[in-house]
């Protein structure tokens, strides 16, 4: 009997994609991934995977095909339970996704965001000019770790106290779209409280008038969704929120201070930070990989994948897919990054996408008035997680404007 993927089409790729080495420095195994073909299997994991731009792209169009239904990590939800109730967004498909969606994109709004702009912005400034002032700090600990802790919290209207379980709580949610490795079990561990607490704080008693969090609850009072649902999408904010804009905000520092004549060019014309911030996310992408399962047999460039198969979707390395990007290696702020898929594609591409856009242009443009220069003083450090590509230490020097 042959396993799916052992048709001599699909080249069967000894690679663990969430072991240690893989999640430390990925963009080597992309390569390799991406050059094996349109589609391969990966025995480590017991799915199909794709890395190419083109493929990566076509499958996110298709969700009745690749559904999220499913789940969006290695566990399939038709055959086990997740470790905590579905999302009703990420994993969940039309129309239930549809009706959700439409309704949280009510609340993340142009116009809401148009009025938080400036009290954001105020902080972004405040906390960029305390660092100048001290010249040497952790682009991570000092500032990425800290500014949507800053915005966020505040603008769903969360409880005060316990607001630092929101990155433990975070470490678990994106570990666990991956396999039960030592990278999910050191990752995880001590942080367990934070679930409880993630529950406690989605409750409509523990949140404040006038936030993102309550907005949700008045949609359910208008008769948009229920309360139970209410709750859940309260939790949607606070998993998705806070660990992705702060490693992207980490990520376009560490950019940036990679390559200075690039800082060169948005100190020059600071119009480019928005430029900079997306060429930092497809070149460095946090969210580095999801799953679909496939509700029929599908046929993707030659390979036939059968009803009921967990496919694996390297967003990463999409976005520097030499089929479709000049010099993907390369990180060039002036570069037209249009059509990354760091954000997703299709009916799921980020809800928060607005805001997390909003973030890393407030923090990139309150540098690039401030610094005349970025300076690496160490190594960076990583911070192993199953899903995102993520930072924990980023030491820098900055010599004042
Ligand atoms: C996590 C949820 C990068 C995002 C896909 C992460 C994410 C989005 C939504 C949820 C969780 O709805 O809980």
């Amino acid at each position: 009997v042959m396993k799916p993927g052992e048709a001599e089409v699909v080249p069967n790729l000894a690679i663990d994609p969430f072991d240690k080495v893989f999640l430390g420095d990925p963009y080597a195994y992309h390569d390799m991934i991406r050059e094996a073909g349109p589609v391969v299997w990966l025995d480590s994991v017991g799915a199909f995977a794709m890395a190419r731009y083109e493929e990566v792209k076509d499958s996110l169009r298709d969700h009745e095909t690749f559904c999220s239904s499913r789940g969006v990590g290695t566990l399939d939800f038709a055959k086990e339970t997740p470790f905590r109730p579905p999302s009703l967004l990420l994993e969940a498909d039309p129309p239930l996704h549809d009706r959700t969606r439409s309704m949280m994109n009510r609340i993340v709004s142009l116009k809401a965001l148009k009025e938080l702009r400036p009290r954001w912005q105020a902080k972004a400034e405040e906390l960029v000019d305390r660092l100048v002032e001290r010249r040497r700090f952790d682009a991570v600990k000092d500032l990425s770790e800290i500014f949507p802790m800053m915005i966020f919290p505040d603008t769903i209207g969360l409880r005060d106290d316990g607001r630092e379980h929101l990155l433990d709580y975070a470490t678990i949610v994106f570990n666990a779209f991956g396999p039960d490795n030592d990278v999910l079990r050191e990752g995880n561990e001590g942080k367990e409280a934070a679930i409880e607490w993630v529950a406690e704080a989605c409750k409509r008693d523990n949140l404040k008038e006038g936030g993102w969090g309550m907005a949700v609850f008045e949609a359910a009072d208008r008769g948009e969704c229920t309360h139970e649902e209410a709750e859940r999408l309260v939790r949607s904010f606070l998993s998705a929120g806070v660990d992705t804009t702060v490693n992207g905000i980490g990520h376009m520092v560490l950019a940036l201070a990679g390559h200075p004549e690039e800082y060169q060019k948005l100190r020059s014309n600071p119009s480019l930070v928005r430029r900079a911030f997306e060429e930092s996310l497809r070149w460095d992408s946090t969210v580095q990989t999801f799953f679909r399962t496939t509700t029929k047999r599908v046929e993707v460039g030659g390979a036939e994948i059968p009803e009921g198969q967990k496919v694996l979707l390297f967003l990463a390395a999409a976005n520097r897919d030499p089929l479709h990007w000049d010099e993907p290696d390369a990180f060039r702020i002036e570069r037209n990054t249009s059509g990354h898929v760091g954000f997703g594609f299709g009916i799921h591409q980020c809800l928060g996408q607005m805001v997390a856009r909003l973030e890393g242009e407030l923090i990139g443009t309150a540098i690039a008035e401030r610094v005349a220069s970025i300076r690496l003083t160490g190594a960076p450090v990583r911070r192993l997680n199953n899903t995102l590509h993520a930072i924990d230490s980023v030491p820098v020097e900055v010599e004042p404007a």
